[in-house]
């Protein structure tokens, strides 16, 4: 895998983590447009550039999130679902590409690259990806009918899932990762602001925003793999149904699946010697934190968030 396709990869400081316990900027982190950005690997005129030349399309579909909130997931079920009638389960892209190849972020790939490229000869709907919160995201996607679907998770499997990733280029204590949680101090944090950004637009607009989240999708992938081709405008036949389409959809996407395929067994995202299965497949579970966080800690990340997100409506299990 390339590494300016990697969202694990922006998040990853230049100074190893545990030279630089609890400081944001020492791991490489900006505090750009009200939010922390791994300036690192994202430069902020990436940001300015998306921001400033990107022209959405009303067709147009972007997959939101906060790293390790189940974006690959999400990549691998929009590309499957929008293009079911272009390719079988046995020859998608998917079997030969890591699902962040296929539908690349603005910020660390596209803009990353190339201040204004050229999008005119890709097909529509056009699929893109980002980790930047609502607010700043460029103002023609606000203004256009494209579809964003938004996927957020537990934030404690968030941090856990993310102090994994630190692991892997060096020892962090978890307590480490998770203090500077609690202070929002993560890639493209606060977690709370970044949520709430599009939580209140899937409220306003929701034929526009959909908001999803990985225990629902855990728990009912059927039922909201439907939700979200009915979304995307991409709904399942009565025939697709009888005939088992969703339920191959949602088997291929799976974790054990998608984890199993060679391209994720072998294909490493640059830089690291890590295949993408280490990377992006991890262990995939709902509610692994237990294991690594103690209840006091909990506790405080939920007084912490019941004051951030009082009057929102939104709340975390
Ligand atoms: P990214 O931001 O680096 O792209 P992202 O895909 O958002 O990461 O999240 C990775 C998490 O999703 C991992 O969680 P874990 O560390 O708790 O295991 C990964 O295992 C999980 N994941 C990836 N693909 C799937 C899938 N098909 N089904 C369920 N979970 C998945």
């Amino acid at each position: 895998m390339e590494s300016k396709e990697s969202s694990l990869e922006t998040s990853t400081p230049n100074v190893s983590p545990s030279t630089a316990a609890s400081n944001a900027y020492a791991i490489g982190l900006t505090q750009f447009q009200g939010f922390w950005i791994p300036s690192s690997r994202v430069p902020t005129s990436s940001i300015i550039s998306f921001q400033k030349y990107f022209q959405a399309l009303d067709d147009d579909i972007i997959v939101a999130s906060k790293p390790k909130a189940g974006t690959t997931w999400l990549k691998a079920l929009v590309f499957t679902i929008v293009n079911r009638h272009s390719y079988t389960l046995s020859n998608t892209p998917l079997n030969s590409a890591n699902p962040h190849q296929l539908i690349p972020f603005f910020e660390i790939k596209l803009y990353r690259e190339n201040s204004n490229p050229d999008f005119s000869k890709i097909p529509s709907p056009r699929l893109f990806s980002t980790h930047l919160p609502y607010p700043m995201l460029a103002d023609s996607i606000k203004h256009s009918n494209c579809r964003i679907i938004y996927i957020t998770r537990n934030p404690f499997d968030i941090v856990v899932s993310l102090w994994h990733f630190f692991r892997f280029m060096d020892d962090w204590p978890v307590e480490d990762c998770f203090e500077m949680f609690c202070r929002g101090e993560e890639g493209y944090g606060p977690f709370w602001d970044h949520v709430l950004g599009y939580w209140n637009m899937s409220l306003e607009k929701p034929s526009n925003v959909l908001f999803l989240r990985y225990e629902e999708l855990k728990e009912d992938p059927v039922a909201q793999t439907k939700r979200l081709a009915e979304f995307l405008g991409f709904p399942f036949s009565i025939e697709e149904e009888k005939t088992g389409v969703v339920n191959q959809i949602v088997d291929f996407c799976s974790f054990k699946n998608l984890k199993d395929l060679e391209v994720n067994k072998t294909g490493k995202m640059a830089e690291t010697i890590l295949p993408n299965n280490k990377l992006f497949f991890r262990s995939g579970k709902v509610g692994d934190y237990v294991n690594y966080l103690t209840p006091t800690a909990v506790e405080r990340f939920n007084n912490i968030l019941e004051e951030k997100l009082s009057g929102s409506g939104l709340t975390f299990k």
